[in-house]
């Protein structure tokens, strides 16, 4: 992709696209959230389809002109269906909250009952945090992973779905290091005749390549976000049985969402393409194999990895036990000068605030798409750890940006 038109037109805005892809060019990118979509995927993206309005689904659209959003929305779906083996998959929700919200929408009724995992523990805002419209219309109670283990508390979480009587159960994390036992959540739902929504937003490319438990044909509910480890467009979508596919369609559009972004939709069709290809289960179990290997040289650092270590994509570090006057922020900030960019983090049993946590989340994600294996993360584990060790010390922050631009430029972005 070029900016030669938009760098024609508005020079302002060009200056600042440039500046972006230099940055994503000249850093480490291990939020775990983020990745790397390819050329084809960001081409679609920035299609004529952002111009078309297509309000419905494909056939039955509120508008003319949709003939060929027709096409690429039922391609999205159709290959959804196939990675993810799911009966019926909409495509259209333009985040993964915005997939949480379709799903509440079409199952339960304000004042009901959620039981998801603490947002410190884990969890996720749309999940019922009480800043999130999810803890303002429903009423929430949540579970927890277990202090020792790090571990979710699946006993923990019985007896409280008992106590509480939830119509829904969530599962699936966005800062959880750990498979899920997606089976042994169902087997909890079902004996207090709940809901059961899983939301993989952040293992959805995971799940799809199968290097994690799916929760499909498990969960009532499937939710996720399509740019994560899946790699595709921006966006969310929801799978289910048919069953539930007229309620969850009504719910997406037009009960939450109102034109479907096409454009973002094409992107999807195209990163699901990418997906289905076997190179994608390589890059997904690479993906792994790095979380892994950068964990093990965290660990011989000394670091302390909540639940000991890592079964997917990213690990939690929490720094109290090795560097108790250390906070997560003030690591973020120091390893952003070095060219590693990641996030402060909650972790279980916090004692600092949100905005200035104990931990940070690594991912690995977005460094295997650049083609790092387990080699290079370990020695991008290593960098980190120096700064963790000295986030004050300006020759140590030089010495790692230093070999930061000499990976970036051996392990290259974009042409
Ligand atoms: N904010 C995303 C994350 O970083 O996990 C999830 O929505």
């Amino acid at each position: 992709m070029t900016y030669d038109t938009i760098r024609e037109t508005d020079s302002t805005v060009a200056e600042f696209l440039e500046a972006e892809r230099a940055r994503q060019d000249e850093t480490l990118a291990m939020i775990a959230s983020e990745n790397h979509v390819s050329e084809s995927v960001m081409e679609a993206q920035s299609s004529e389809l952002t111009n078309n309005y297509a309000e419905g689904y494909p056939g039955e659209r509120y508008y003319g002109g949709c003939e060929y959003a027709d096409a690429i929305e039922q391609l999205a779906i159709d290959r959804a269906k196939e990675l993810w083996g799911a009966d019926h998959v909409n495509v259209q929700p333009h985040s993964g909250s915005q997939a949480n919200m379709g799903v509440y929408l079409a199952i339960l009724e304000p004042g009901d009952k959620i039981l998801s995992l603490d947002l410190t523990h884990g969890g996720h805002l749309s999940h019922g945090h009480p800043a999130n419209f999810a803890g303002q219309v429903y009423d929430i109670e949540q579970y927890e992973v277990d202090s020792e283990t790090g571990y979710v508390d699946y006993e923990g979480l019985d007896e409280t779905a008992k106590k509480f009587e939830p119509d829904v159960i969530v599962s699936g994390y966005s800062a959880y290091p750990r498979e899920v036992n997606f089976e042994r959540i169902q087997a909890t739902a079902d004996a207090v005749d709940a809901y059961h929504v899983a939301d993989i937003a952040h293992i959805t490319g995971l799940v799809a390549a199968g290097v994690h438990e799916s929760p499909v044909g498990v969960a009532d509910f499937v939710t996720g976000s399509t740019h994560k480890t899946i790699r595709a467009g921006r966006g969310g979508l929801i799978m289910c049985g048919e069953e539930h596919a007229d309620d969850v369609d009504s719910a997406v559009f037009p009960g939450t969402q109102g034109g479907p972004a096409m454009h973002n939709i094409a992107g999807k069709a195209v990163g699901f393409g990418e997906a289905l290809d076997p190179s994608f289960d390589e890059y997904a179990e690479q993906t792994v194999a790095n979380a892994k290997a950068l964990g093990h040289r965290l660990r011989e650092h000394g670091l302390d990895l909540v639940s000991g270590g890592t079964d997917n994509h990213l690990v939690l570090v929490d720094l109290r036990p090795s560097h108790p006057n250390t906070t997560g922020k003030e690591v973020e900030s120091a390893l952003e000068d070095a060219g590693i960019v990641l996030n402060a983090n909650t972790v279980p049993g916090e004692t600092r605030s949100p905005f200035n946590p104990s931990g940070i989340r690594i991912g690995t994600p977005a460094l295997t798409t650049r083609g790092f294996g387990e080699g290079a993360c370990g020695e991008v584990a290593d960098l980190i750890y120096e700064v963790v060790d000295a986030p004050h010390d300006e020759a140590v922050i030089a010495d790692v940006s230093a070999r930061v631009d000499e990976l970036t430029d051996e392990y290259t972005l974009y042409d």
